[in-house]
């Protein structure tokens, strides 16, 4: 009997309201008056000022320096009281303006506190330093419920919590900018579920899966060091005892492309550095290792090292990671092989051989030893690089490549190799943290993928990149504004619509069929004289009226998403977007005597058993029929999608106060686009006029109708609980009757279940000393 009825689940966790609390931006002007001000400086900054006069539209502010400005009243909006100064949920700010809002959240980060409630949501502002929030003792204190403020532990205990009692499975959704904090956040729930759920010592190894993932996942990007390559799903399972029984973690899209190529001042995967610096002898010897400078794949970028990571140790807490995953030392050393075989492929050259120009792999160090370590014949290997065999009519004809097929053939071959590897650890992992069969408990799942990119040059990897984010956004948008408002109208409560915006605009400019970009592109790869440039020119001409849509010049078009406008260069989407690996390339690997590459081979067979893009795949006979990388992504995108809509939200936010990863660096500017394009202030803004607790009429008369000191003429549920209303005095603000149910704002059932509770406690008083008189 303890449920209070249906609360919107996202806003069950929010604090009563305050004193000072006003619904609405309601105060007179003249009470403004006497506040302070926030007036907008030239630069786009705010600066809080007091109103020493105010004679029409015109009012004199003095500013902190002394400097005293008369100004327009348009350009002033009113600042809180000095005492909710840095409240740590922005739903009790009297005045929810944008200003206020960076102010707040500015006060706070300057205190290193990071973690602010908005409303629902938790805002994380990057620290890009070590703050003193995180630990046993924290963790204690979180658990205990003695420290309230708002923490990544707290809504976790909060998913914990709303797990056990509602038997619902639960997911915590990270987003945010790259570099905005997202994995470190992911780590820090997975920290604390670890603590609570600990004791059957797998809680170890779902911690020790972050190391490794992120050895092999992550890369130093122009915008952010420990950049995210792929996005992560890791579902975290509860017994009925609350204690973990396994996990499970699903990777989507790894960017491949960067084992053979990378921008200038950023990096291939970490573990490529960290092997070439952390290689005990016996290993280097072995797999014949070099300096990271020596090769090719990673020299490119003309960076190797990032400031305040030793990539030696990284390797050795990689290793040790891999042990307590139940890698087995033999698997780890072909792992090892691996990464070493990348690296010398990128070392493979090619000579011109005739005067057509085709060329031929060159027999040196690189190929015989790409050859040995995957354990193939050199002259195998010689022939998959150099040629390809392809069936004309009932001919096999064997074809020579030019140089530029050759230097595609052996990047393609590369990169194949590194994200089967990739594929493949997670699969280890994945056995190793295993639920087993009996799985009767609940999860909770953590999203981290990578964020919102927009660089110099955006390429089809920020196009995927981008696209997931426009998903999670849209998802983040249903649940907060789209449910919410739906449910009060529905039900035909006095509601005003607040307005968010809404990121459906662009979802279609992907996802129409057939004029969207991506079957546009799955299209275009499917034509076998289908180039960049004709792409492009059919996106400008079929999607040119679309207001998140622009043509640009030559290979180029730019979308309006949610988080700002991203120009994108057309240059290798076809390529990308097919993936092809040729059959000479799988036949190779699926001879070798490694038994990775074997394992590779015959996982690339089975999914290419898939239905055709089109017609190219077939061409010829020789390569493999699959799905397009778009495709498979939307596909993978629209189950995580899914999935999560089984689950209990908890939503956090990740803001980065600066570009330059620098600790008590707050960019006013960049964090509001940041505020702004998630919405956050209007979420606050729902949060706090809407209607977070509801019960139905029949519930309410049953639940409190005993407390009615008057009869009711009509006993029916809706006459009897419009009396209970009167009776308590609950404010005609403070509720809606809805055709269904009662709706109510923050705390006020609070007085309600308090009375119950107490009369409730009367009665049994009453009653026991009334059987103590008979007995
Ligand atoms: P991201 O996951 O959001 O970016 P990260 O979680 O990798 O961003 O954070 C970037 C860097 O910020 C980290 O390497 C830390 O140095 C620092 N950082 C973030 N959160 C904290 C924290 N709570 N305490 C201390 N330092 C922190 V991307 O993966 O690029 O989208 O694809
Ligand atoms: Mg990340």
């Amino acid at each position: 009997d303890e449920d209070l009825g249906f609360v919107a689940p996202h806003l069950r966790s929010v604090a009563p309201s305050r004193s000072e609390f006003r619904w609405g931006d309601t105060t007179s002007y003249a009470a403004k008056k006497k506040l302070q001000s926030w007036f907008l400086l030239p630069n786009g900054n705010w600066e809080l000022g007091k109103i020493l006069s105010t004679s029409g539209t015109e009012t004199v502010i003095s500013l902190p320096e002394g400097k005293v400005l008369k100004v327009n009243a348009d350009s002033l909006l009113p600042a809180n009281p000095d005492i909710l100064d840095g409240v740590d949920d922005l739903m009790q700010l009297s005045y929810l303006n944008e200003p206020s809002v960076l102010y707040n959240l500015q006060y706070r980060y300057n205190q290193d506190m990071i973690y602010t409630k908005a409303g629902p949501v938790l805002v994380a502002i990057n620290p890009f330093k070590e703050v003193p929030l995180y630990g046993n003792d924290y963790i204690d204190a979180y658990k205990r419920k003695s420290n309230e403020s708002p923490h990544v532990y707290a809504i976790t205990d909060t998913a914990i919590r709303e797990m056990i009692r509602d038997e619902v499975n639960q997911s915590i959704i990270i987003s945010g900018e790259s570099g905005a904090g997202k994995t470190e956040t992911a780590k820090i729930a997975m920290q604390y579920l670890a603590a609570l759920g600990g004791g059957s010592g797998i809680e170890y190894e779902i911690l020790k899966t972050n190391p490794i993932l992120e050895a092999f996942g992550n890369a130093k990007t122009s915008r952010n060091d420990n950049s995210s390559r792929f996005g992560k799903l890791i579902e975290i399972h509860f017994s009925e005892t609350g204690k973990i029984s396994g996990a499970k973690i699903q990777t989507f899209l790894l960017e491949k492309s960067r084992v053979v190529q990378c921008a200038e001042g950023e990096r291939s995967y970490h573990i490529f550095y960290q092997l070439c610096a952390g290689a005990p002898p016996a290993l280097r010897e072995k797999l014949d290792l070099k300096s990271a400078y020596e090769y090719k794949y990673l020299k490119q970028s003309n960076c190797y090292s990032i400031t305040g990571v030793d990539d030696a140790e990284q390797f050795r807490i990689v290793v040790e990671a891999l042990d307590i995953v139940h890698v087995s030392k033999e698997d780890q050393e072909s792992v090892f092989a691996m990464l070493a075989a990348v690296l010398w492929m990128g070392n493979v050259s090619f000579t011109v051989i005739d005067n057509e120009n085709h060329v031929e792999a060159v027999a040196d160090e690189g190929l015989t030893n790409v050859a040995r370590l995957i354990g193939c014949d050199v002259g195998d290997l010689k022939q998959a690089l150099s040629t390809r065999k392809m069936r004309v009519g009932n001919d096999n004809i064997i074809q020579k490549l030019t140089l530029s097929q050759a230097i595609d053939t052996r990047d393609a071959l590369a990169k194949s190799i590194y994200a089967c590897l990739f594929d493949w650890l997670v699969e280890q992992i994945n056995k190793s943290l295993a639920v087993g069969k009996r799985r009767t408990g609940r999860s909770i799942s953590i999203l981290d993928i990578y964020g919102f990119e927009s660089f110099d040059r955006n390429s089809f990897e920020q196009f995927c990149i981008n696209y997931a984010n426009e998903r999670l956004q849209q998802h983040f948008n249903r649940h907060l504004f789209k449910l919410e408002q739906e449910e009060y109208i529905q039900d035909g409560i006095d509601w005003n619509r607040v307005d968010f915006e809404d990121n459906q605009d662009c979802l279609n400019l992907f996802e129409k069929k057939p004029l969207g970009l991506l079957s546009l592109l799955d299209e275009e790869s499917t034509f076998p004289n289908g180039t960049d440039l004709t792409f492009a020119n059919k996106l400008k001409q079929h999607l040119n009226s679309n207001s998140c849509f622009r043509g640009e010049r030559g290979k180029a078009f730019s979308v309006c998403h949610y988080a700002g406008e991203v120009m994108y260069d057309t240059t290798g989407f076809l390529e990308k977007n097919r993936d092809l690996l040729h059959l000479d390339s799988i036949q190779l690997l699926s001879s070798c005597t490694c038994h990775l590459p074997q394992i590779f081979a015959s996982n690339m067979l089975t999914q290419s058993e898939k239905p055709v893009v089109g017609p190219l795949y077939k061409s010829g006979g020789a390569d493999s029929q699959k799905l397009s990388v778009a495709t498979k992504f939307k596909g993978q995108l629209f189950q995580l999608m899914q999935r999560l809509e089984t689950t209990t939200p908890h939503f956090i936010r990740c803001i980065k106060p600066n570009n330059f990863q620098s600790p008590g660096n707050y960019d006013q500017g960049l964090v509001l686009q940041q505020l702004r394009c998630c919405g956050v202030l209007e979420v606050v803004r729902i949060s706090r006029s809407g209607f977070p607790t509801r019960m139905s009429h029949q519930k309410f008369a049953r639940r409190y109708g005993f407390l009615l000191l008057e009869s009711v003429a009509s006993q029916d549920p809706l006459s009897v609980s419009v009396a209970i209303l009167h009776q308590f005095n609950i404010l005609p603000e403070m509720y809606q009757v809805g055709y269904t149910k009662l709706f109510f704002r923050t705390g006020q059932i609070g007085v309600l279940e308090d009375t119950r509770n107490h009369t409730l406690h009367g009665i049994l008083r009453v009653q026991s000393c009334f059987r103590g008189h008979q007995a």
